[in-house]
């Protein structure tokens, strides 16, 4: 049990309504009550095989320890449990996304929302392999939608890795018969071939470029958010830091050169819970997780605190009092 990353500041004589993050956080037991399980991949191995700057396997203790000071508003789904990490061993990838997987399916089973802490963006074909297994039955998988804060597609072929996660998840839609929806926000030109936008392309994925996303392209980034997700019944948001400019997000294996700005990502963020009812009891959101935090590359703990507001915004939406 990571017990010594939720450590921070007590404010005692302020009750219940004082308390922060590492004053709330439980461990997850086997009777625990549906609520919001906080989950680590200790992973580096997918970047490693990407050619990418390594540090990954790091990132979901450096997460813990981020969220740990900040204030606790309530969460969205219940107690606020931490399950752990799920570590890679001997460099076998596959493996290790399996027990992911396996866990995440125990996790959605028990009634809970799993928030993931990465590790490399491999993280998500672990993660959806346990959506695929806990939702298989209930045929919420035929309206099933990824949105993805990602400078790349991630579509990659070749030997599993990083950048492979969303070609695997193509290829696993293909293979049940049922229709892939990924929608990326914030790609790169810069970062991408013209190969990877024709894989794209022709596996039906759907992006909005990093120019696009702007202030004066907000209206139309969110009719195509709201376009996305209305036919879905069950919604997988997945975060990859490096979508963020170098000067906010440094700790990731690839940084950006643009990236796209905090408060517009946020706040789009913030549009795509709501639209899918996150924190209703009707909500489409199945399962976050923010990726590619690398804190050896992180001197600062910027890409740390950027990725904690993250987590915080998506395990406490905003009031929606609020425009
Ligand atoms: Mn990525």
């Amino acid at each position: 049990m990571p017990g010594e990353d939720w450590r921070g500041r007590i404010d005692a004589g302020e009750g219940d309504s004082g308390r922060r993050w590492h004053q709330v956080v439980q461990p997850l037991g086997p009777d625990s009550p549906p609520g919001t399980a906080l989950l680590g991949f200790a992973c580096d191995e997918g970047v490693s095989r990407n050619q990418g700057r390594t540090g990954a396997s790091e990132g979901s203790r450096a997460l813990r320890r981020a969220l740990a000071p900040l204030a606790w508003h309530g969460a969205a789904r219940g107690p606020l449990y931490d399950a752990g990490d799920i570590a890679c061993a001997d460099g076998d990838l596959a493996a290790a996304q399996r027990a992911l997987g396996e866990r995440v399916a125990a996790l959605l089973a028990a009634g809970h929302f799993p928030m993931l802490l990465g590790g490399g963006h491999e993280i998500a074909w672990g993660s959806f392999q346990g959506v695929a297994a806990a939702l298989d039955r209930s045929g919420r998988l035929s309206r099933y939608g990824i949105i993805n804060f990602d400078a790349h597609f991630d579509m990659r072929r070749g030997e599993p890795n990083s950048g492979t996660p969303f070609l695997q998840i193509f290829q696993s839609f293909m293979e049940m018969r049922r229709p892939f929806r990924y929608l990326c926000l914030g790609i790169s030109r810069a970062s991408n071939t013209p190969a990877l936008f024709q894989t794209a392309q022709e596996c039906g994925a759907h992006w909005l470029l990093d120019e696009a996303l702007t202030w004066p392209g907000w209206a139309s980034a969110c009719r195509a958010i709201d376009e996305f997700i209305e036919p879905l019944e069950a919604l997988q948001v997945s975060v990859c830091l490096d979508a963020f400019p170098a000067a906010a997000a440094p700790g990731v294996s690839a940084p950006a050169g643009r990236g796209l700005a905090p408060d517009l990502a946020l706040s789009l963020l913030a549009h795509v819970l709501e639209r899918a009812g996150h924190g209703t009891a009707k909500s489409k959101l199945v399962l976050a997780e923010v990726a590619e935090l690398a804190p050896r590359l992180d001197p600062d703990g910027r890409t740390a605190r950027l990725a904690a507001r993250i987590v915080h915004d998506i395990v406490t939406p905003r009031p929606h009092t609020s425009v």
